[in-house]
């Protein structure tokens, strides 16, 4: 049966602001008290998806969170109605009033790790939310993020749901945005690539001395055994702490592969020779020749890649077998790296073309085209028994739009968020958007 690889990226929410809460992710803490626009946000995110939809890919939405999250702050003592309780949070504590109201689920690359049916035991598609456990900002999205999952793919014959991770740093959990699949076909069995920053039980790994690292082995290694996964057709690999230490937070700002493609940085693993003879061993075993494209850092260092989001690409399979990547105008922007992109396209390699999208208010907070995005490998009767209401298409692009310019602010300041108006605007706009994208009940204030 013929399968497919469908994107689903993250709607940007409306409380979309730059809060500086990201440490270890240059652009967010550089970033912080930026007036940031909602509206264009969305605008933005919308118009990739479309461009994808209309280039023939398969595109899906991912529904955002309600923010400010009450319930967290109710969890940190802050009593009252809601509008006492953002008061009060916003006059005591504005820093975390500000974590309670991030917009971060747009990056959807940190919203689960997905295994596709070929791979694991049962032959279902396997999902778990990611617990996202270094940030408190993006901690509290794993309970919601769980259940649109559930609306989206509801149906137990074809897809099964786990719960996060436990909560705690020894298996910190990162999502797709450390976790890439290798195959020959989409439908065929597959190689599961998972890179992590560190190891929390064993410390023979090295560490970073400056930035976090967000993914451990150990949840790696859980989420592998969760979606039964063979050993055969899994690879480990350990990030380079320097890397982290210069700004690559997630593996995804360093490296980015697809079918049997590897697009990285000479500087993206630990031990990289032998990560990439594991992975083209493991890969011809279920018939697929691996191709890696590396990038030098003569030609591009890694404070470019950084800076550029050159790696933050997707890279997506044409029907002639050549792929497309997909990358911000900031990499257009930075010279050395647009110089590597028209050379990459004359190559003869597999990546002969490039196309390059406005995301700038994401870009701000460091999510690029591959953080907005949550890839699912899907067959023909899994892709029918998805919800329809959540894949893009010219009216739904054309409603959400809409919805967008109807609900959302132009400008959101780090002022605005002590408005307890936001909460309200933000419970309508996800009141209808649950009717557009049929998903039933899914946030807190839905549930009671
Ligand atoms: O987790 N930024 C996100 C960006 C996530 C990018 N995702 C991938 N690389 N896959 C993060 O650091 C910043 C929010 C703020 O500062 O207001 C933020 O959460």
């Amino acid at each position: 049966m013929a399968a497919f690889e469908a994107n689903f990226d993250g709607l940007v929410g409306p409380t979309h602001n730059y809060a500086g809460l990201s440490y270890g992710n240059v652009a967010s803490t550089g970033n912080q008290n930026a007036v940031a626009s909602p509206r264009q946000a969305a605008r933005q995110g919308l118009a990739k998806m479309k461009a994808l939809h209309d280039a023939g890919f398969k595109q899906g939405v991912l529904a955002p969170h309600e923010r400010p999250s009450v319930a967290s702050l109710r969890l940190l003592g802050f009593t009252g109605t809601d509008a006492q309780v953002i008061a009060k949070a916003a006059k005591e504590a504005p820093a975390i009033l500000a974590a309670c109201s991030s917009a971060s689920t747009m990056w959807t690359a940190n919203a689960a790790t997905v295994s596709p049916s070929a791979d694991t035991q049962d032959g279902r598609v396997h999902f778990t939310p990611a617990n996202l456990n270094n940030k408190f900002h993006r901690s509290i999205e794993h309970p919601t993020t769980g259940r649109i999952l559930k609306a989206m793919f509801g149906d137990e014959r074809h897809f099964a749901h786990h719960p996060a991770l436990p909560a705690q740093m020894h298996f910190g959990d990162e999502g797709a945005a450390n976790h890439t699949r290798f195959c020959a076909e989409y439908d065929q069995p597959g190689v599961e690539f998972f890179v992590f920053g560190q190891a929390a039980f064993d410390a023979r790994y090295p560490k970073p001395a400056r930035f976090p690292a967000r993914q451990t082995l150990e949840a790696s290694q859980a989420i592998a055994r969760l979606h039964g996964l063979s050993d055969a057709r899994v690879v480990y690999a350990q990030q380079d702490p320097d890397t982290i230490d210069l700004g690559v937070f997630h593996n995804d700002v360093i490296s980015v592969g697809n079918r049997n493609v590897l697009f990285h940085h000479e500087r993206a693993f630990l031990n990289q020779p032998a990560v990439l003879a594991e992975l083209d061993r493991k890969l011809a075993a279920v018939g697929g020749r691996f191709v890696a494209v590396e990038v030098p850092e003569a030609e591009v260092s890694v404070e470019e890649a950084v800076k550029s989001y050159l790696f933050n690409s997707q890279l997506l399979s044409k029907a002639d077998g050549k792929l497309i990547i997909v990358v911000p105008e900031e990499s257009r922007n930075t010279p050395r790296v647009w110089q590597y992109l028209e050379k990459l396209q004359q190559s003869g390699g597999p990546i002969d073309e490039v196309r390059v999208f406005d995301l700038k208010q994401s870009m701000q907070n460091g999510g690029g085209p591959a953080c907005l995005r949550l890839r699912v490998v899907l067959n023909e009767a899994e892709l029918a028994a998805i919800n329809p209401a959540v894949m893009m298409n010219d009216s739904l692009f054309e409603t959400l739009n809409q919805w967008v310019d109807k609900h959302y602010r132009d400008q959101l300041s780090a002022a605005d968020l002590a408005d307890p108006q936001l909460l309200n605007e933000c419970r309508s706009a996800l009141d209808e958007l649950t009717q557009i994208l049929r998903l039933g009940s899914v946030y807190p204030f839905q549930l009671g």
